[in-house]
């Protein structure tokens, strides 16, 4: 069995995998537990597909019965340089690290199955692979297998990797020996907590999704309250400080993966280039990007908040432009930011 691991582990980090571990695809319920108060907290807002799937999200074994083992695998995206360079630039947008290239969900699914055939032919197991787009939780499943512990900021943190891997999984019926679980290396730090522009995270384990900059640019189907408005700054796609703030990433070698480094059009774009784009402008530019995922909308609705926080008179022109857009919510943020920088806004937001 140990060769058998052994074979996995090489074959997965010769594809480009950074770490692998095992875990057993049976229940734990304190899993489920606290899913469930998640959920009748009402953490989750808008992403209502966690409650849709909340029973198989639950375990791998409520997703397919016949799971015998997780194989949970890291994928490292670090940034070379200081992630949060770009938010003390306030004429430009900041897109989280992990978005500024292509979509991960096609780097790793590829890898994924390039895994998955290997398996398959050489053991003759069934097996299904995972990478954020089914239900299953993918943080504790990793934790359980070894590769990190879930950190105050709620994500898996790695010794090696600090608190940049993509996490996915192969689930199969083959009986592979669980790894020993990391233990928790946050101690008294609360570095992400204390890091984070809207107070979203408890500094206990627990984090608040409807104040997170991320949930704001990428889930939510609303508005953003207007309390909220000034604290997302120019992160117009997503958000890294808690990530960033975490300081076992002074060990995370960055990633070579070229999916990954950043495209040059996103390492620094100027926020007035960024609301110039047109529907087919937005298409073109994010098409093999995780951004298209917010759509034009939502996207140009953070821009413009970022415009109004940038205290700048200079957008007031262009963010007039959008006062009658035909979104109601790029219409609502063009006000709101109108009036933020001291223009002609209703101020009724
Ligand atoms: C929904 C979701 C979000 C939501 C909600 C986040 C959340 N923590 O729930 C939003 C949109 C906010 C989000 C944001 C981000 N996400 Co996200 N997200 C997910 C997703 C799809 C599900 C997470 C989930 O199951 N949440 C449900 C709750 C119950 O889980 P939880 O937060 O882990 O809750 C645990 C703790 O709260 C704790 N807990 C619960 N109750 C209690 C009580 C006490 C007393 C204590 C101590 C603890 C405790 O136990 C819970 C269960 O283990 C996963 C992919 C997947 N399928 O797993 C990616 C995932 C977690 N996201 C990821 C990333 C990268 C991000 C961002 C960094 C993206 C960005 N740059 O903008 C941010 C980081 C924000 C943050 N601090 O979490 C990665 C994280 C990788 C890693 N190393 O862990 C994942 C795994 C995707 C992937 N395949 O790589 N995400
Ligand atoms: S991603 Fe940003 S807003 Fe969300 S919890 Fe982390 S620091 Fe806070
Ligand atoms: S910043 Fe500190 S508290 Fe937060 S995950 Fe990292 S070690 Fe844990």
């Amino acid at each position: 069995m140990a060769d058998k691991k052994e074979r996995i582990r090489a074959k997965a980090l010769d594809l480009g995998f950074s770490a692998v571990g095992f875990a057993t695809a049976a229940s734990d319920p304190t899993l489920a537990e606290r899913l469930g108060v998640y959920l009748a907290e009402g953490r989750h807002g808008d992403m209502a597909w966690m409650e849709e799937t909340a029973a198989r999200r639950a375990s791998p074994q409520a997703l397919w019965p016949e799971a015998r083992s997780v194989i949970a695998l890291g994928t490292n995206y670090a940034p070379s340089g200081d992630a949060l360079a770009l938010t003390r630039h306030p004429e430009r947008g900041n897109v989280s690290v992990y978005a500024r290239n292509r979509d991960y969900h096609d780097t790793v699914k590829k890898r994924l199955k390039a895994l998955g055939r290997w398996l398959a032919t050489e053991y003759g197991c069934e097996l299904k692979v995972f990478v954020d787009t089914a239900p299953v939780m993918e943080k504790p499943l990793a934790a359980a297998a070894g590769l990190g512990w879930q950190g105050k900021h709620t994500n898996l943190v790695s010794r090696r990797f600090g608190s940049w891997l993509f996490l996915s999984e192969i689930f199969t019926t083959l009986d592979l020996e669980p790894d020993p679980p990391e233990r928790d290396h946050c101690g008294s730090c609360r570095a992400c907590a204390d890091a984070c522009p809207t107070g979203a995270l408890d500094g206990a384990g627990r984090i608040e999704p409807r104040r997170c900059i991320s949930y704001l640019t990428i889930e939510t189907k609303g508005g953003i309250d207007a309390e909220l408005r000034p604290l997302m700054g120019n992160r117009v796609y997503g958000c890294d400080d808690c990530m960033a703030a975490c300081p076992w990433n002074k060990f995370a070698p960055p990633t070579r993966e070229p999916d990954f480094l950043p495209r040059v059009e996103l390492t620094a774009p100027l926020l007035a280039d960024l609301a110039a784009l047109d529907d087919d402008g937005f298409r073109e530019v994010f098409t093999a990007s995780p951004v298209k995922r917010a759509g034009r909308d939502r996207f140009i609705a953070a821009v413009l908040i970022a415009m109004g926080n940038s205290g700048r008179h200079g957008f007031l022109e262009q963010i007039n432009r959008f006062r009658d857009d035909a979104s109601p919510l790029v219409r609502d943020m063009a006000d709101w930011a109108a009036s933020a920088i001291g223009g002609q806004g209703t101020g009724h937001l």
